[in-house]
Parts: structure tokens; C-alpha cells; sequence
């Protein structure tokens, strides 16, 4: 049993020192190196007994050289730094004020899907009726025998020779009622300081535990192969769940939502099982608030699939006159009703962990205004002065770096920057964060996008004649795949509610949870689906996107006042003739955009019945098994 006495108090030297060693540098460099970087660490003192418990447990089980309990100071953000530049995990990017450049090992580069698990007792916990015992679609199910095993084949002595962190966190502002509190255990510093860039870490969340006790374990490390800068075990990678002891475990990968455990495994997975026992919604949605030319303000959130558009809606510079656009959060909505009947939701982020690839002083300045300062990149490409550039910012400027830290070779075929590159940002540095975005009540929601890339027969924007059929709009979403996740080429894939990756639970008992939603007294909000990505023969996108979305928002919030500008189709409303404003747009060919092809969509109906069919069945809820008929038959008759 590891004892608190053996943790020492200057944290930082040791951990730094044990760091080097690994490595197999002389003590004398890097102590030279860390002269004055010795920080004192006072929380351990802090820790609830809960906390203590999984912390000790923990560190008995990866037996670490030591254990630094994050205070989530400046000082310590320091030495972070000092210490990752010293394994050679990260580099300096002198062009800009506090950025830093990671390039991973080349096998760990998005999220697993297929070696993540959720584990209950019962299978049908996890995985609808129609797949029992077979592989779904809709997640992974771990028996609890199997998430054992999988965690004593892989933790015993994982840490040996290195620093254990401890980092308690929050998801939402600290002390709000919709937020809740997290711990990750982890031997990655490069995951310490990416945490306290997206979610509130250190000793006021140890503060907030002394109070409610409650909080999800999660631990994390990252193995022992991989190249230098970048330990990881891409062989062994695993990212468990078990809901009902409210526990993450996660091995082998430091990247993105495989690692940072309060984003996807915490704040969806978790989250939408907690949100289902509570009564709320926690989706993968962002948040933004509009503010129209009469000066009114609504907040809109959408769910988009992974690299579909999100952090770009959700800080959109709007081209029509008069709008002003704010933003929440570009990733996480969690929402609850009020008790007037008000959808209210909070961002439970701290940060931006956006896609790099395509964002442009053009595409996304409020973006581009944000990450050139407190920034971690990871694996776009380095310009010879010290920047960072990566596909789409700019014409490729001479002498860059690879992702692979290798000279870029314009004429080969392969990227500069990896396609599932990234910024880690604070939100706060956003210069269109919305006043209430740490709002402890939350924003009121008035509609609910939905979306995905839809190269073809998916109209720019389709609004669901009621709850109900919004719910089966969100069920029957599909999108082209992205480099998100583990997948290759541009098949369409099913995506009900952009959050096929990220169930925690049955999806036919999800639907029937939005379903329950509807209830009297509540204002509904209204539900879209959007398209921005239909394509014409030869390839080319038939909508300019970006700001010009926000003429697509000026339709869905005057359909919020009920104005009668929409018509009628098999598939649910869209803008009347001239309804929506394309004013001083060129070449905009609406017929195309907003075009139902009959065989295209009895082929599309066909297919979501086979997924429903095979993926769900019995626990699919009658109402979307109605809703599908009505489809099909609208579509037929048209
Ligand atoms: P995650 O962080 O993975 O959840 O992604 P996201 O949904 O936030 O996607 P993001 O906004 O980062 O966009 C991903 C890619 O889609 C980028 O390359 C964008 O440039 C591109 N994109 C975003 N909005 C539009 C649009 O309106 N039109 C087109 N053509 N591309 C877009
Ligand atoms: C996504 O894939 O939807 C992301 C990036 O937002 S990650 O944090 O890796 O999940
Ligand atoms: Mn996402």
C-alpha cells in the first residue's frame, strides 16, 4: 500500500527527474534544467477520503514513482511544460504567446470506436434486443468479468518508473447545480495540461467535493511502447465503461476523447446514462446564441457527427446583416427542463479540442482568433518560423514540417497536417464567447439542429412536423465517415443523433427517453435537419456553408415564431418559395439543394427499416417504427 508520507512535497523535481531518467538523460541536465521549478503540493492534505481511496487504490495497482495531486496553479501549468519539453513530448512555438506543438505516435491519432466498452451485468443494458450476443453497431458491450480482466492484463505496475497525476475536475462551472465532479488518474502530463484547458481542474473542485462527495473515477495511462515523445500501446488500447460504479478506465492511447476522460467517455457516455436517470439530456451538440436585426436573442443547439461542422456553427461569423452570433460550446450540450417548462443547457467544457484542417481566416475567423495563444497543437504541421499551418488555412507556405516531424513534400499525396489534427484552447479566449456561457442555470434552448455530411438526396434544411418525428429524425441520421474515429474512405454510415460512438446505454432506451421528453407544460423546442454538404455531379458543394449558414438560422428562428414561411413535404417542412433569404448569393441552384429524389429516399427508407431492423429491433419504440411508415408512404405517394 503506497502511503501519502512517500509522496513528496516538492512534486515537480521528482517527477521531472523521474521523467528524464526514463529517458536516460544525466541527472545534472535536468536538474539544471528545473532549477526553480520546485512547486509545494498541499492538496494532498485536501483529499476526501473517496478520493484518498482511488487514489491509493490506484496508485497499489500501477505503482508509480510518485503521486502529484494537481492544484490546477499557473506554477504547476509551468511545470508541466518544463517536464513534457524534457521527455521531448512537446516543443515550443515561438511565433505565438504560450503554443506548443505534440506530434503522436502515428497509431494514435483519433478515437478507437472499436476498442471501446461499456460494461453492465446484463448485455441488453448496453445493446438493443435485435444484436444479443452479437456485435452492435450502437456500442460494445464488456461483460464485468471480461472489464476485469482487461484491466489486470494491462495495469499491474503500468506506472513503474513514473509520475501518477491526479487531477480532480468538473464538468460545467464549479457549484453549478447542472455540473458534475470527476477524477482522472493518469501518467500523461501532456493529458494533465490538455484537461485543464478543457475542463476546471485543481483545488476548487476538491473544495466542491468536501460538499458532495460524489465523483467518477477515472484512470488512464498509457503504456509503455510507442515513440519516444509519445508513450502509448496502440495493441492493447481500451476505453472501458461501467455506468453503475460510475468508472472510466482507459489504456494505451493519449489522444483526444480517448484520453481527455471528462469529453466523450465522461460527459456522454456517463453522462447519458446519469442524464437518463435524472431526467435530462446529455448530447453531443454544441450551443450558440443568435441575436436577430430586432435585436431578439435565442440559442440554438445542433448534434453534428464528429469533424460535421459543430465548432464551426458554434462560433459562425454570420454573412446576413443584422445577426450576431455567440458561442456556448462547439462539442458538449447538457440540458434539463426548468421548472417553467424551459429546455436550459450548459456546455460542461472548458475548452475547444476543434479540428485544425479546413479552419481559415475565411471559414472560421472567431477560430482563428482564438487558438494562436495557451494552445496545444497536436499533429498539424510547423512552418519554418515557428508556427503551425495545416490544409485550408492558407496556399502551403515553403519549408514546412509534417505531422510526422518529416520535410513536407508538396508533390506526394499525403497530408501536411494529420486530417484528425487539433487545437486544445481555452473557450474563454474565444472573442464571441456569450456572456451567460458559464451561466450556472444554463441558456434556454428554442430549436435543436440536427445534421450530417450527406453528399447526395438530403435537402439543406427539413423541419420535423413535431417532437415525434423530430426524435425519428435523430434516429435515422447517417453521415459520410470522418477521421475522427478509426474509419477509412467516404461511406455513408447510420449516426442516430451524432452519438452512435458515444451511448451509454440502449439506444431504443435513449429514444424512448427523448420521447419522454414531450410532456405538458414544456416548450417543445423544435427540431431541424440540416445539410450542408449536398454536392452536385461533379463533386462540388451545392451550399457555400460556413457564415453562410446563418442564412439557414434566420429560416429556423422565424419558423420559431411560428412565421408561416415553410411548406410542406414527405419529409417535413421547408422554406416556402423566396422564404429563405439568398439574397446577394451567386449561382445558388435551390432546386438541387432542396430536390427529394423518390429513389433515393425509398432506398433511404429501406435502409434505416434494416438498421432499425437489425440493429435495434424490439427495443425500437412504436412511435418511430410509426414514423418510418409515414415516411415511406409520404415518399411513395409523392
Ligand atoms: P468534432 O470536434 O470532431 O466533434 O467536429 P465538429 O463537428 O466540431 O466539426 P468542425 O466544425 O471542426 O468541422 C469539421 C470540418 O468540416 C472542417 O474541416 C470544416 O472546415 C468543415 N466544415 C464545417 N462547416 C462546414 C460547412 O458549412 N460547409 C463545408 N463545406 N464544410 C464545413
Ligand atoms: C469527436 O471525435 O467528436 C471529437 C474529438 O470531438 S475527440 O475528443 O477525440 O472525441
Ligand atoms: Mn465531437
Amino acid at each position: 500500500m503506497l502511503h501519502f508520507k512517500a509522496i513528496p512535497e516538492d512534486y515537480v523535481l521528482k517527477a521531472a527527474k523521474c521523467a528524464q531518467l526514463a529517458l536516460g538523460c544525466s541527472r545534472a541536465a535536468h536538474q539544471t534544467a528545473l532549477r526553480g521549478v520546485t512547486v509545494p503540493n498541499p492538496q494532498i492534505a485536501a483529499l476526501t477520503p473517496k478520493v484518498r481511496a482511488f487514489v491509493e487504490r490506484s496508485a497499489a495497482l500501477c505503482q508509480p514513482e510518485h503521486v502529484h495531486v494537481c492544484d490546477g496553479s499557473e506554477a504547476e501549468a509551468g511545470a508541466l511544460l518544463q517536464v513534457m519539453q524534457l521527455q521531448g513530448a512537446i516543443k515550443r512555438l515561438p511565433k505565438y504567446d504560450n503554443c506548443w506543438l505534440t506530434r503522436t505516435d502515428p497509431a494514435d491519432v483519433a478515437r478507437v470506436e472499436s476498442r471501446t466498452f461499456i460494461c453492465s451485468e446484463d448485455e441488453r443494458d448496453v445493446v438493443p434486443a435485435a444484436r444479443a450476443g452479437q456485435k452492435s453497431a450502437l456500442g460494445n458491450y464488456i461483460s464485468p468479468k471480461l472489464y476485469d480482466k482487461a484491466i489486470s492484463e494491462r495495469f499491474p505496475g503500468c506506472m513503474r518508473g513514473r509520475t501518477m497525476y491526479v487531477i480532480p475536475f468538473s464538468m460545467g462551472p464549479v457549484g453549478s447545480p447542472l455540473s458534475k465532479i470527476g477524477v482522472e488518474i493518469t501518467d500523461s502530463p501532456y493529458v494533465v495540461y490538455s484537461m485543464r484547458i478543457m475542463t476546471r481542474i485543481g483545488s476548487k473542485v476538491l473544495e466542491a467535493l468536501r460538499k458532495d462527495e460524489n465523483f467518477v473515477r477515472c484512470l488512464h495511462a498509457v503504456g509503455t511502447q510507442g515513440t519516444p515523445g509519445w508513450p502509448c500501446d496502440p495493441a492493447n488500447t481500451i476505453i472501458l465503461h461501467k455506468p453503475i460504479d460510475n468508472e472510466i478506465v482507459s489504456y494505451g492511447s493519449g489522444y483526444g476523447g480517448n484520453s481527455l476522460l471528462g469529453k466523450k467517455c465522461f460527459a456522454l457516455r456517463l453522462g447519458s446514462v446519469i442524464a437518463r436517470r435524472e431526467g435530462w439530456l446529455a448530447e453531443h451538440m454544441l450551443i450558440v446564441g443568435i441575436t436577430d436585426p430586432k435585436g431578439r436573442k435565442r440559442y440554438i443547439a445542433a448534434a453534428f457527427p464528429s469533424a460535421c461542422g459543430k465548432t464551426n456553427l458554434a462560433m459562425m461569423t454570420p454573412t446576413l446583416p443584422g445577426y450576431k452570433v455567440e458561442c456556448v460550446g462547439d462539442d458538449i450540450a447538457w440540458m434539463k427542463f426548468d421548472e417553467n417548462g424551459v429546455l436550459r443547457a450548459i456546455n460542461p467544457e472548458n475548452g475547444f479540442f476543434g479540428v485544425a484542417p479546413g479552419t481559415s481566416a475565411t471559414t472560421n475567423p472567431m477560430a482563428m482568433a482564438t487558438v494562436f495563444k495557451n494552445t496545444v497543437f497536436t499533429n498539424v504541421a510547423e512552418t519554418k518560423d515557428g508556427g503551425v499551418w495545416w490544409e485550408g488555412m492558407s496556399p502551403a507556405p515553403e519549408g514546412l514540417t509534417d505531422w510526422k516531424g518529416q520535410p513536407f513534400d508538396p508533390s506526394k499525396k499525403t497530408p501536411a497536417a494529420h486530417p484528425n489534427s487539433r487545437f486544445c484552447s481555452p473557450a474563454a479566449q474565444c472573442p464571441i464567447i456569450d456572456d451567460n456561457w458559464e451561466s450556472a442555470d444554463g441558456v434556454p434552448i428554442s430549436a435543436i439542429l440536427l445534421g450530417g455530411r450527406r453528399p447526395s438526396g438530403v435537402p439543406l434544411v427539413v423541419e420535423a412536423r413535431d417532437w415525434k418525428h423530430g426524435v425519428f429524425m435523430g434516429a435515422s441520421m447517417r453521415s459520410e465517415a470522418t477521421a475522427a474515429a478509426e474509419y477509412s474512405g467516404k461511406v455513408v454510415m447510420h449516426d442516430p443523433f451524432a452519438m452512435r460512438p458515444f451511448f451509454g446505454y440502449n439506444f431504443g432506451e435513449y429514444l424512448k427517453h427523448w420521447l419522454s421528453m414531450a410532456q405538458p407544460g414544456r416548450h417543445m423546442p423544435k427540431i431541424f435537419h440540416v445539410n450542408w454538404f449536398r454536392k452536385d455531379e461533379q463533386g462540388k458543394f451545392l451550399w457555400p456553408g460556413f457564415g453562410e449558414n446563418s442564412r439557414v438560422l434566420d429560416w429556423v428562428l422565424r419558423r420559431c415564431d411560428n412565421e408561416p414561411c415553410h411548406m410542406e413535404t414527405p419529409l417535413g417542412y421547408v422554406p416556402a418559395p423566396g422564404a429563405l433569404n439568398t439574397e446577394g448569393l451567386k449561382d445558388i441552384q435551390m432546386n438541387k439543394l432542396f430536390s427529394i429524389p423518390k429513389d433515393f429516399w425509398i432506398q433511404e427508407v429501406d435502409a434505416v427499416k434494416k438498421y432499425f431492423t437489425e440493429e435495434v429491433g424490439e427495443d425500437l419504440p412504436n412511435e418511430i417504427w410509426d414514423e418510418l411508415d409515414k415516411l415511406r408512404n409520404n415518399v411513395q405517394h409523392n
